[in-house]
């Protein structure tokens, strides 16, 4: 007997709804659910194999423990005492920050990754805080917390009413979109255009994306800050500068003026191999649009000037009046938000509060550069301790951040180290105990992260589509237990955990005077929360006090748990809508344009002018079939165009003697690798590309199909010392490379 059942797609951030077919407790189907409130039915191949991702015979089933130096099946009892046994004694010996927490990509695809890791970090209190983000968006958040005084205040493109949209460094027809939520991008950008809208994308490489556009500019890697500065000069020198009703939400025009003086489309032509013209195009259609956004992602954040070329896509939509209203970029109102406080002055954005031990890199958002781990871990400073615990969450830094080989001898020399990850992979090797979360279908979902960055307000909840296997622990389980193992309460009942999470949350709202529950009894509110289990009586919690919540009973059509359950396709809440200023957060209750910290790097993207050029330069790209390292396993995900090859202009092919298919030799300042060429006009000259997320190579890993074809790990050309400095994030793209043809 086969049955169905609703399940969000947590494989991509476009968070598709599916509807599974399950015969028994297997998962034999996936196809995109039509009543889906906000993905209407969309799917792509990834989410076709949802079942086979899922019934991956190399997933673990149980927690492993070393043992004699090997890691071997053991009780989940015995897996949270060895976790108590390795973390304490570090702690109590060598104080809080020699423990390490990495905080990988999938944290941002579970509903454990969202409610627990906050817990684990305040009650460890270490400042060994590694995520994913300095791999990947850290610019972006550092240019919002500057302007906006928010971090996590990104504005999103209004794509299904944008009349122009200018894409940087994006790739959504394979990625299906970045910091902005939208299930069948690729779809909406179709209908931009069969609306008469326009599409510009600003790429080194000629990507499916950019095929679709009306204009494309393929720019030299690394220089996206220089055209971006170059167009606000030209907005500022053409008195195009309309920012509208936003102006009196404004602080710092004149200033910001000033600062683009010295970046004319003239100036900054030759370091971007842009024409002057082009570049003034780019500025007056944007300017001309009735409605338009920029919008920038990877490529324009993983580059030295990451942060000023995240700031600058804000400040190109706040010049053009586009930031904040209908059409152009608009902030998400999630219905987990807390619930909006009045506009005014706040604390604003720090950076920089405290420092890594070994380069003294700033932290950012009270994390320290993934690319600094290594040597966080393999050198000794008068600084204060290495770090000699890790506690690894959904990561696989071996193959996602720079120099993977200098991370895995330092991941080696750990005192204790623990992974929760379902594979036996690159990284979670070298942990003394692994524990295995079991799989999506087996665990609960809601989007914490994603609808905050959503292209539309709307909610959506699944409950397990499949029961827990025996022998399985959910997630939020494991992350609970391990907080209290690693934070001296080891044994304590997992549910002590939410409940201290709702006494602090609920004992906070009602000394709100804007809350709706301002001057209640939390412990009365708490007595009303509903659902089987501690995630799911925060998630009605959160959903309770937010800004659609029934406010424990003040607005009675409000959301609560129980009205999401009885909604299983989802609850829409609407088009997003204008906020400012609600949203903002700095000192003085305005948008910063020109904050010190940005005013002070400018001078560095001055020197970018001058520059030569490299010769040879890396950047990466996505394929629709793969999710950075881990999903080489199911072998429908994997071969056909999905390879890691490099690909190399035909110019630079045969300046350099490398023939279509041969292997060729990379090599950066991290180290070389090998790869076959791929000739092709795709990537512009003087720009070479290969994908991440492989290199499945490494002894003693279980992915047996990944393993077939390994491919190389791009980042081993890295050697973790090339950073945006405002944000620590890593340059991962525009890095240069030297390749030889073997012999
Ligand atoms: N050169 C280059 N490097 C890059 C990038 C690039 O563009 N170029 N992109 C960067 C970006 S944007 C990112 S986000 C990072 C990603 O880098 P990571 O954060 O390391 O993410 P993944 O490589 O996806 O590895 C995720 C890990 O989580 C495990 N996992 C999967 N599902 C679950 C789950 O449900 N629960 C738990 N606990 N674990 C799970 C997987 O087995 C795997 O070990 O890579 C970065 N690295
Ligand atoms: N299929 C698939 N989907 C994914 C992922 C995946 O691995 N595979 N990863 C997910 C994750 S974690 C993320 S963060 C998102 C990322 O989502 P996107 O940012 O859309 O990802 P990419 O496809 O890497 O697109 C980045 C583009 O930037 C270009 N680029 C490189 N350097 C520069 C530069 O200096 N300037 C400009 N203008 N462009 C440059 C590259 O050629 C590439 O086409 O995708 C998510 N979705
Ligand atoms: S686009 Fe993303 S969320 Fe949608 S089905 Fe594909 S992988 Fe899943
Ligand atoms: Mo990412």
């Amino acid at each position: 007997m086969s049955r169905t059942a609703l399940r969000i797609c947590p494989l991509c951030e476009a968070t598709c709804g599916l509807t599974l077919t399950i015969e028994g407790t297997r998962v034999t189907g996936a196809r995109g659910d039509r009543d889906d409130v906000f993905s209407k039915g969309f799917i792509c191949p990834k989410g076709a194999s949802f079942g086979a991702l899922d019934a991956d015979p190399d997933r673990l089933r149980g927690p492993l423990v070393r043992k004699d130096g090997e890691l071997r099946e053991a009780t989940w009892e015995e897996a949270f005492d060895a976790v108590a046994a390795g973390i304490r004694p570090v702690v109590e010996r060598y104080g809080p920050h020699a423990v390490g927490v990495v905080l990988g990509n999938p944290n941002v695809h579970t509903m454990a990754g969202a409610l627990y890791p906050p817990v684990l970090l305040a009650g460890l209190g270490t400042r060994s805080v590694f995520t994913a983000s300095t791999l990947d968006q850290m610019p972006k958040h550092v240019s919002s917390g500057l302007l906006f005084g928010d971090a996590n205040a990104i504005p999103v493109p209004d794509l299904d009413h944008i009349g122009h949209l200018l894409l940087i460094g994006a790739n959504p027809l394979e990625s299906n979109g970045s910091l902005c939520t939208a299930p069948d991008f690729p779809g909406r950008l179709k209908a931009l255009k069969v609306r008469g809208g326009t599409l510009t994308v600003i790429d080194p490489r000629r990507t499916r994306t950019a095929k679709l556009a009306d204009r494309h500019v393929a720019i030299r890697p690394g220089t996206d800050a220089l055209l971006l500065a170059a167009m606000t000069h030209v907005l500022f020198e053409e008195g195009l500068v309309a920012p509208g009703e936003l102006t009196p939400h404004l602080e710092g025009l004149d200033e910001l003026c000033d600062a683009v003086r010295d970046f004319t489309p003239e100036a900054v032509a030759a370091a971007c191999d842009v024409e002057a013209e082009v570049t003034r195009a780019l500025a007056r259609e944007l300017a001309a649009a009735p409605t338009a956004a920029v919008y920038g992602r990877i490529g324009s954040c993983t580059v030295p000037y990451g942060t000023l070329g995240s700031w600058l896509v804000d400040i190109l939509n706040i010049l053009t009046g586009n930031l904040d209203r209908p059409g152009g970029a608009l902030f998400p109102q999630a219905a987990t938000d807390r619930t909006p406080r009045p506009a005014g002055p706040s604390h604003g954005f720090t950076l920089g509060r405290w420092h890594s031990r070994v380069s003294q890199h700033p932290e950012a958002k009270g994390e320290l550069p993934l690319s600094a781990l290594a040597e966080e871990i393999d050198t000794a400073t008068e600084r204060g301790e290495p770090i000699r615990a890790l506690v690894a969450v959904a990561a696989n830094p071996v193959l996602s951040a720079p120099d993977g080989d200098r991370l895995d001898k330092a991941l080696g020399s750990l005192d204790f180290m623990v992974s929760v990850d379902p594979y036996l992979n690159e990284t979670s090797r070298h942990a003394d105990v692994v524990l295995p979360p079991p799989p999506p279908s087996q665990s609960p979902h809601h989007d914490f992260a994603f609808n905050t960055l959503a292209v539309r307000n709307q909610v959506r909840y699944n409950r397990p589509a499949v029961p827990l296997e025996p022998g399985r622990m959910a997630e939020t389980e494991i992350l609970a237990r391990l907080t209290l193992a690693a934070t001296g309460m080891h044994g304590a009942d997992p549910s002590a955990v939410d409940d201290l999470v709702i006494g602090q949350t609920l004992g906070k709202a009602v000394k709100e005077t804007w809350s709706p529950v301002h001057g209640r009894d939390p412990k009365e509110l708490a007595a009303q929360l509903t659902g089987v289990s501690g995630p799911e009586r925060r998630l009605d919690m959160m959903l309770r006090l937010g800004p659609y919540g029934d406010g424990f009973g003040v607005r009675p059509d409000g959301l609560t748990l129980e009205k999401l359950l009885a909604h299983p396709h989802g609850i829409d809440l609407g088009p997003l809508r204008p906020r400012l200023p609600q949203p903002l957060k700095t000192r003085s209750g305005k948008v910063e344009l020109l904050p010190q910290p940005i005013a002070d790097d400018l001078p560095r993207l001055r020197g970018a002018l001058d520059r030569l050029p490299d010769e040879l330069v890396l950047v990466g790209r996505r394929h629709l079939r793969s999710n950075n390292s881990w999903m080489h396993n199911v072998p429908a995900l994997t071969g056909g165009s999905n390879r890691c090859t490099l690909h190399i202009h035909p110019e630079d092919a045969e300046r350099l003697g490398v023939r279509d298919g041969a292997a060729v030799r990379v090599k950066g300042a991290g180290g070389e690798v090998t790869a076959p060429a791929e000739v092709t006009d795709g990537v512009r000259p003087g720009v070479v590309s290969l994908p991440h997320g492989w290199g499945h190579d490494r002894p003693g890993t279980r992915m047996s199909h990944a393993a077939t074809d390994p491919g190389v790990n791009v980042n081993q050309l890295l050697d973790g010392s090339l950073l945006d400095p405002l944000s620590g994030n890593a340059v991962l793209n525009g890095v240069p490379v030297e390749i030889t043809a073997p012999l």
